[in-house]
């Protein structure tokens, strides 16, 4: 094994005594080499030594997937983030099959998210050509978070299958119709296999893939909605314990609702009226009652409405809020403690997020925003700095960026925090993508071909590692 730092200075420290030392949150990566794929670990350990405390094994695994390097050579990189605050390192990855046919290196680096506080080294996954949306499911029933994304670039929905310690397989894509925007997953059948539908923009549809268990899907089934559909949800609109969709028509100002027959087809659309220019929309409870209201956010004037469900699939008028300028989505999450959904807006028009809480009666409050990066695109509300108290997470389209706002308890959030992300994200997901507990974050870079996965790190809040740290406690090894 050779001994590559990317840091000069540890590096020299490493070579001059074997014992390096780094901050808490350095990434210890071991980049694997091979002419065959056959031959790459996908996991392995390394053994560390933090102070003069006895040595220890940190377990590592793989991230991403493989890819060649400019000799040709499949190159698998494992990293784990080390907690202690000095390490030596003995001896290549356990798992490494034919020493002979595998070069490893070990390099040491503290990526500028790790020293900021909430995310380990990023990395990306190929998904398809312009991935507009992005959502996180388990679409197989066996504890692994798997990513879809809809692709604009190419009219495909991308499924790409977790192997439950962040590396994902190939996107395996299936056709949509012109312009998919909007993605939503849930099971659309009653056979508890997580189905797809898709909202395509140009041909004023929704399309509709039944999961078969295994991780594929069948044949997409299209049904009509309004008129440029941007965003679809899954809910209950009956309370018959069928789902049903809701689709956002961008073009004529409406919601199509198709009631599900419960055999994941679906009846005709009936518009209702939304307000100019629904650009997205969320399907939550928002008053006190038991039916499934929706929230759709109106970019032409700046507004999210909600329509009070009637629990038979009918709906009250829409009852309006203002936003900032350009509401380009809409989450919802309790922010304020009371048990109740409260909004969460992102405006592109201001770069900013918006928080409407809910009164209690039925209505929403003026609300307060916080600032993010230029074009703010998605929100998600999420625990991400395992403190157990949510946090918000932007994605920026304007500059490739994402902001994450740390929830102080109170309601409020810490400003912004950057982290980067790929060309326009247009849309994030949280869920543990890399099978060690913690919140990650997907992003989908809408003018690139890649989803950006935010692993989750050593966070704020979170009790700070030290060198008394004992070998095998959760943020030694991961
Ligand atoms: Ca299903
Ligand atoms: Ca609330
Ligand atoms: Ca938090």
């Amino acid at each position: 094994m050779s001994d590559q730092f990317l840091d000069a200075a540890l590096r020299d420290a490493y070579l001059a005594r074997d014992v390096v030392t780094a901050r808490a949150g350095t990434a210890l990566t071991t980049t694997c080499r091979s002419q065959q794929t056959s031959d790459l670990p996908s996991s392995g350990s390394v053994e560390c030594r933090c102070g003069a405390a006895a040595g220890w094994r940190v377990t590592i695994g793989q991230v991403g997937s493989w890819w060649r390097d400019d000799l040709g050579r499949a190159v698998s990189a494992l990293v784990a983030l080390l907690s202690a605050a000095a390490f030596t390192v003995v001896g290549a990855p356990a798992s490494a099959p034919t020493p002979a046919a595998v070069t490893a290196s070990v390099s040491a680096s503290v990526p500028a998210s790790a020293s900021a506080g909430v995310f380990g080294v990023p990395f990306e996954v190929f998904s398809g050509h312009g991935p507009g949306s992005v959502a996180l499911d388990d679409l197989r029933g066996d504890g692994r978070t798997d990513i879809i994304t809809v692709n604009l670039g190419d009219a495909t929905v991308a499924v790409l299958l977790a192997d439950g310690h962040g590396a994902f397989g190939p996107p395996q894509l299936y056709p949509t119709g012109p312009g998919p925007s909007g993605l939503a997953t849930g099971d659309l059948n009653g056979d508890n296999v997580v189905d797809l539908a898709v909202s395509n923009q140009y041909n004023a549809t929704v399309t509709v893939l039944l999961g078969r268990g295994d991780g594929t899907f069948g044949v997409p089934v299209a049904y009509p909605t309004g008129s440029g559909p941007s965003g679809v949800v899954i809910g209950d609109l009956t309370g018959r314990g069928t789902a049903d969709l809701a689709v956002s028509d961008q073009f004529d100002g409406t919601v199509a609702v198709l009631l599900g027959r419960g055999d994941g087809t679906f009846g005709p659309p009936r518009l209702l009226p939304a307000g100019p220019g629904p650009s997205a929309l969320a399907v939550d409870r928002l008053n006190d009652d038991d039916w499934s209201d929706l929230a759709v956010t109106n970019v032409a004037d700046g507004t999210v409405v909600v329509l009070a469900g009637a629990g038979d699939g009918r709906f009250g008028a829409p009852r309006p809020y203002l936003t900032g300028p350009g509401p380009s989505s809409v989450s919802t999450g309790d922010v304020t403690g009371d048990a109740r959904a409260d909004l969460l807006v992102t405006n592109a028009g201001d770069a900013t997020v918006s928080v409407l809480p809910a009164t209690g009666h039925g209505t929403f409050g003026a609300g307060w925003s916080y600032l993010t990066g230029p074009g703010p695109s998605s929100v998600t509300l999420g625990d991400v700095t395992g403190d157990e108290v949510d946090d918000l997470a932007v994605a920026n389209a304007g500059n490739a960026t994402v902001s994450v706002l740390v929830g102080r308890g109170d309601s409020s959030f810490a400003p912004q925090r950057i982290y980067p992300a790929g060309p326009a994200p247009a849309s994030l997901a949280e869920g543990d993508l890399t099978g060690r507990g913690g919140t990650d974050l997907a992003v989908a870079n809408g003018r690139g071909s890649t989803v950006s996965i935010l692993p989750a790190g050593v966070g704020v809040g979170q009790r700070q590692p030290t060198c008394d740290a004992h070998p095998g406690s959760p943020d030694i090894a991961w």
